[in-house]
């Protein structure tokens, strides 16, 4: 494309005077921390086993509102039986491999080897969405304006990464130690030993940062029964998708200098232009599929000769979707984050940065290397450097000497292979037309007036959506509440159970119009799940505990949950984990709150968020001090 296409495109998108850029005064950074990145990491503490006979306590009281009376001290005879016998012994066994592996934690290998040998579809199984708020300023939400922008904030974050310059996550007790000059030169003068003590002593704890290092220039990838994952050590070029195409084209340069904003922007007009219409088959659909079939159509891949173009794929710094769609609405947006329509999308990227027509941009990203913690603090970052030093400004000079480097990935696809693309591309339109998702926003209260009520907020939207399943179905079922172990090294998630005595007395008094509180469990299910995968993977028999109805019952999570916040984001969400349950994406600002709910039970989606309004009037009306309605 020469420099005048280049120029009447940029007029065709409104930037009269074409685009130029502009690069910040620090370059190649998102900033220079003074506490190394991975300062921490050799302190910090391990995730502590809980004694069986703890989590068997909490795991019971899990169970009460779930179960009648019966079946209660059915599972009461089960769980004691476990505690004295195999539960015992496995108990033991994970405590010695543990003490064995001090670099790591007890739940890191069977949680990645859980989300690895799913072989359900990553997509609408797996895969959760953020969106990116937009950017303040309107002009620098033109699609190629902010794709480029947040492009570059995005390579900044991997080179202050990979240079020990990003600043470590730390959770302060106390936020006034974030910014004293006083502390950070304190803790970085301490060895990496002991560095994590320092902090502790000021209330502040910092987090385990490993999971960044999966972030950048990584896929997981399919095999036969449990799928792997791929981190290129210095690859330097993007995936971009277009209208289900692919290219690359290098960002860094041999001494990791980031391209030229203007260069950037003219290789994404590029693409934008070349790839004007479909391919036939378009090969991203295979990533939707389940895992075994795909394991099995990429070795075919393999052999028809498509090896170069794959690893070009799995080793990329991350896939940019520049996507021709310009969402109605939020709901449609959400859609377009969460699945899109298959075809301009690798689901097996560690993320992809999807930038529609009209300038949203969200994140769609791969669970099994990582958590929300992690993705959370790069939106918050590529989010605040894009719109404090943006790299290309629009509306100034272009300049048009850029030579395209740019190479299209065409791949050789067979008979087989086809019709595996068509077969994919058919399951994929039929499921994601079965799933909806509903936006829902409620303005009376927020968290300002929870906190004055001397309340949790979370604990609130979590005692509504109690409420409120108890209000549209008589009955109060498994409900999970992720929450993050980051503080501890090699930490993922573990469940909060919103479920217990107390709040399914207050859902049944709220209906019937009595009034009691809310109170929250300790973890018990990652333990659990560790013991079950201990067992399994030494080929044991699986012991009568995890054969009980009630403990298969409690792992299917009618109503599934996660919550996060910051003003980077302002929508999020993901598919329900059980083909009859809510999947429900929340927040509790200030002074409002909402959630991004999903199911395939469209009917039973819509009544759940009209009674979880009924829950939070019930409930505004108690702390209100006055009579339920
Ligand atoms: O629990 C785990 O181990 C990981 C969980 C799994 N699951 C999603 C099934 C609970 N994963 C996460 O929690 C990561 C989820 C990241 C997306 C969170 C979305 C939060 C949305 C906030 C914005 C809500 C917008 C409302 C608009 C009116």
């Amino acid at each position: 494309l020469g420099p005048a296409g280049r120029r009447a495109y940029w007029r065709s998108v409104g930037l009269t005077e074409g685009i130029v850029s502009q690069v910040d005064t620090d370059h190649h950074f998102v900033h220079r921390s003074t506490i190394p990145t991975m300062h921490f990491q050799d302190s910090l503490p391990r995730l502590p086993i809980p004694k069986l006979e703890h989590t068997l306590k909490r795991y019971l009281a899990a169970q009460e509102p779930l179960l009648d009376d019966k079946q209660y001290r059915n599972t009461k005879r089960i769980a004691k039986e476990f505690e004295k016998g195999a539960g015992k012994r496995l108990h033991r066994e994970l405590v010695e491999l543990d003490e064995k592996n001090t670099h790591t934690s007890y739940i890191s290998d069977p949680w990645f080897n859980m989300y690895l040998s799913a072989r359900e579809p990553v997509v609408l199984n797996f895969n959760p969405f953020i969106s990116l708020t937009p950017d303040p300023r309107e002009a620098y939400n033109n699609q190629l304006v902010r794709a480029t922008n947040l492009i570059i904030s995005s390579i900044k974050f991997l080179n202050s990464l990979k240079n020990n310059y990003l600043r470590p996550d730390i959770y302060y007790g106390n936020p006034k130690w974030s910014q004293s000059r006083l502390f950070k030169n304190f803790i970085r003068l301490l060895p990496t030993s002991v560095s994590w003590y320092g902090a502790y002593m000021v209330n502040a704890y910092p987090l385990d940062m490993s999971q960044y290092n999966r972030l950048f220039r990584s896929s997981r990838i399919p095999k036969p029964n449990k799928d792997e994952l791929f981190t290129s050590e210095c690859s330097r070029h993007l995936l971009v998708m277009r209208n289900g195409h692919f290219y690359v084209f290098d960002v860094l340069d041999s001494v990791d200098n980031i391209l030229h904003p203007s260069e950037i922007v003219a290789h994404l007009i590029y693409i934008i232009q070349e790839a004007d219409r479909l391919p036939e088959f378009a090969l991203s659909y295979l990533t939707t599929e389940d895992r075994n079939i795909w394991a099995t159509v990429r070795q075919q891949l393999l052999e028809a000769g498509n090896e170069e173009n794959l690893k070009k794929i799995d080793s990329a710094i991350f896939c940019l979707c520049l996507d021709n769609i310009f969402p109605k609405d939020e709901d449609e947006l959400s859609h377009c984050l969460l699945h899109g329509n298959g075809f301009n999308r690798w689901f097996d990227k560690s993320f992809s940065l999807i930038i529609t027509g009209d300038g949203r941009a969200g994140i769609n990203f791969e669970h099994s290397w990582g958590d929300g913690v992690a993705v959370l603090r790069f939106v918050n970052e590529v989010y605040r450097n894009s719109t404090r030093h943006p790299a290309l400004l629009p509306h100034s000079r272009s300049t048009e000497t850029t030579v395209i480097t740019c190479e299209r990935l065409k791949f050789k696809l067979n008979d087989s292979i086809q019709s595996a693309i068509h077969v994919a591309h058919k399951k994929f339109d039929e499921r994601k037309k079965k799933m909806s998702m509903k936006r829902f926003q409620f303005r009376k209260f927020g968290k300002d007036y929870i906190v004055k009520q001397r309340m949790s907020p979370d604990a609130i939207f979590q005692l509504a959506c109690q409420i409120t399943f108890y209000r549209q179905f008589g009955k109060v079922v498994p409900s999970y509440e992720a929450c993050s172990t980051a503080a501890f090294k090699h930490g993922r998630t573990e469940t909060i159970r919103p479920t217990s005595m107390l709040t399914k007395q207050c859902s049944q008094a709220i209906v019937e119009e009595r009034v009691h509180s809310a109170d929250f469990r300790n973890g018990f299910d990652r333990h659990l799940f560790a013991l079950k995968h201990l067992a399994v993977s030494r080929g044991e028999p699986t012991p009568d505990f995890f054969l009980d109805t009630a403990y298969q019952n409690i792992n299917h999570n009618i109503i599934s949950t996660s919550t996060l916040q910051s003003p980077a984001v302002n929508l999020g969400g993901f598919g329900p984990v059980v083909s009859d349950g809510f999947g429900i994406g929340y927040h509790v600002l200030d002074n409002w709150l909402g959630c991004n709910a999903t199911s395939y039970l469209d009917g039973e989606l819509q009544e759940f968020l009209r009674c979880l309004e009924y829950s939070l009037n019930d409930i505004f009306d108690i702390l209100e001090g006055r009579p339920l309605r």
